[in-house]
Formats: structure tokens, sequence, C-alpha cells
């Protein structure tokens, strides 16, 4: 055996490491690498600070071990001069070494343990004053985020929020386990049925920030992203005026309407109702009949012999927000069944 080998090896992985450090600096912008994404929060801040914390412990734990074991390798490796049956020396029992090796682990998980507990109220946002909170329920769906307002308005799928406001959200699901994140902003909250988790964070710069359900939650699990965009206060003002109205006929009610539409019924039946997960529904006589509709969208529906079902999408929905959708695919020849032609004679 060449004596060179140990070298050219121990080079090789030398490269290879090299080689890896731009990636997971996140040099490559395709790619966040090691670092997490930059925050928009204070709370990310803490999250970050955390996360770049416990990094560098691993990376000197990382950087001591590895050596260790190269340099034993190397060290004690079988000598040509040495037969290859020959035993080393029997140790047995170092107390003074295994004390140490028990103690310094100890008093660095005990230390991050501290740092961890000592941060969390940041993370959680849970200090400082409450009294202007923006609060806003997120009703997880089968396949989509329902934001409702203080006031009583709707979004699907993209919350709105005002910079410099704190904000807490109050997470429920209306069918099966969903989980809220948005990395920029803070860490992700389950919504479980039957129970109201929180989740508080304040954002701090405008913008426009991309999360998605962190829970596999059935077939469209992957196409049940959310944005949040964080805008200025006067911004948010008009935009909030902008929703307002929605249980009145108008444009408002159709742009809730085509919304509903758009972000939960298109998701399974396409966008002009032509089929896709769902059954093509294009002028369904189900569409523009509200009670039937209702009943349909609060039960979902699993017919014996159709593959899939409908889960029960519009449950806990307001019955403005029915009358919303309806309306909105009665406005849409598309969609909406045909009139029957006037009878002779009217007009
Ligand atoms: C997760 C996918 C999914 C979503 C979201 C969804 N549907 Fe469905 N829908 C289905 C499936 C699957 C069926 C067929 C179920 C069966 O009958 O077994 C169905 C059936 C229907 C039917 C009945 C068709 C018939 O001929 O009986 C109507 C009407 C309908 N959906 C309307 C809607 C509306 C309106 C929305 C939005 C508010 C919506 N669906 C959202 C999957 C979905
Ligand atoms: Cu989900």
């Amino acid at each position: 055996m060449g004596r060179r080998k140990p070298a050219v090896i121990a080079a090789l992985l030398a490269a290879l490491a090299l080689g890896a450090v731009p990636v997971a600096l996140g040099q490559d912008p395709a790619n966040g690498g090691l670092s997490p994404p930059s925050s928009a929060t204070p709370s990310g801040d803490a999250i970050n600070e955390l996360y770049w914390f416990v990094f560098a412990i691993c990376a000197v734990v990382f950087v001591a071990v590895e050596a260790a074991l190269v340099l034993f390798i190397v060290r004690f490796r079988r000598r040509q001069t040495t037969p290859e049956e020959a035993e080393g020396p029997q140790i047995h029992g170092n107390t003074r070494l295994e004390i140490i090796w028990t103690i310094i682990p100890a008093v660095i998980l005990v230390g991050i343990a501290v740092v961890v507990l000592a941060r969390t109220s940041a993370v959680q946002a849970t200090s400082g004053d409450r009294s202007n909170e923006l609060v806003i329920r997120v009703e997880a769906h089968q396949f989509y985020w329902e934001y409702v307002y203080p006031e009583g308005q709707i979004a699907i799928d993209t919350l709105v929020l005002p910079a410099g406001r704190p904000v807490k959200l109050e997470l429920t699901s209306f069918d099966v386990n969903h989980s809220w994140w948005v990395p920029e902003l803070t860490g992700k909250r389950d919504a479980i049925p039957g129970k109201t988790n929180e989740l508080r964070f304040r954002p701090v710069r405008e913008g426009v920030f991309e999360g998605r359900c962190a829970e596999l939650c059935g077939i469209l699990h992957a196409v049940m992203p959310t944005t949040v965009e964080v805008v200025t206060q006067p911004e948010y003002t008009s935009w909030l005026a902008l929703v307002s109205g929605q249980d009145e006929p108008g444009a408002t009610q159709l742009r809730l309407g085509r919304e509903t539409w758009d972000r939960v019924c298109a998701k399974c039946h396409g966008l002009a109702g032509e089929g896709d997960i769902g059954p093509p529904i294009a002028q369904n006589g189900t569409l523009v009949n509200e009670e039937a509709l209702t009943r349909l969208l609060a039960d979902g529906q699993d017919r014996p012999g159709f593959p899939g079902y409908m889960p029960p999408v519009g449950r806990g929905w307001p019955a403005f927000q029915v009358q919303a959708l309806a309306a909105y695919i009665r406005s849409n020849e598309r969609l909406a069944p045909p009139q029957q032609p006037p009878a002779e004679g009217e007009g």
C-alpha cells in the first residue's frame, strides 16, 4: 500500500468541504443554505439569534470531534512493522476522562436551555404592550386559509397587515390539522379542530412574505400556500375600506365571491368549473341554489362510486360568504346555469 494514500484522501475531503461552504452559507441565491431567512419581525430576529447560537456550539463540537477522529486515525494507525493480528494495549476505565466528557456536554446543554428559555418571550412576542394588538382569526380548511378581521371582513389565502402593529392570530381548523408557517415572520403554529392556538408577532418592515401549510393535510396540501402582505398603515386602512361591505350586494360582495371561487372551489374544480380533482360543475344547478349550496358546503359530499370526496369546505362560513359566492357565480356566464328565456310578451 502506498504511503501517499491517506494524504490524497485528506486532500480530497478538504476540497469537498471547502466546496460546500458557499452552498452552506447561502451564497447561491436560489438556496438559503444553512442560514434562516432574514426576518421581518422581532420574533424572527430572536429565532435567528437562537439558531446561530446553537449552530455555533454545534460547529465547535463538530470540528473538535472530527479533528480528534482524524488525528486518532492517523496517530494510531497500524504501522507496516506491526503484524496484522497484534492487539493494542488493553485499557479499562479512566475516571477523570469520563467525568470530563460527562460534565462538558451537560454544561453545554444546560447553557442552551437557559439561553432558549430566556429568549422564549421574545420569540413568542408575549412581552410588551398588547393594547394595540390586531386580532385576526385564522380558519384553516382543506385547502385554503380564511382570515377574519376584527370587523368581520374576510380574506382568503392572502393576509394584509399594517407594519409596526402587534398581531395576534387565533388559529383553528374546521377539518384536519393544518399548520401556519411564514418563515420570515415567526415560527409555525398548528391549527387544530376544536382548539384555538395563538401566534403573536410584530411585522416591522413592509414586504410580501410567502408561507405555507406545514402539516400534511390531504391531497392538495402542497397547494395550500399563504401570503402575508405587510403594508403601511394608510395602505392598510384603505385596503380595509375596500373589503368592507362584503355582506351587501355590490362590487365588494362580488369580489369576495370571486376570491372564494378562485381560491377555494377552483383548486379542485378548475377556474372555469371544468373539473380537475373534483367533477366539472360549471352550470351545475346547486351553485345558484343558496339553500342546497349551503348544505353541500357545510356537509361535504361523498357519492359512492365517485372517486374522491368533497370536504365540508364552507364549514363555519358566515351566510354572507355563501351569498357572495352565489352572486359571483350568477354573474359569471361560464359558471351560471343558463337562465330560462323570459316568457313571451314580457317586458
Ligand atoms: C378538495 C377539493 C374540493 C373543493 C375545494 C371543492 N370541491 Fe366541490 N367537489 C369535490 C369532489 C371530489 C366532488 C364530488 C364528490 C362526490 O360526489 O363524491 C365535488 C362535488 C361538488 C358538487 C356537486 C356536483 C354534483 O354533480 O353532484 C358541487 C356543486 C360542488 N362540488 C361545488 C363546490 C363549490 C362551490 C366549492 C367551493 C366553495 C367546492 N365544490 C370546493 C371536490 C372539491
Ligand atoms: Cu393544510
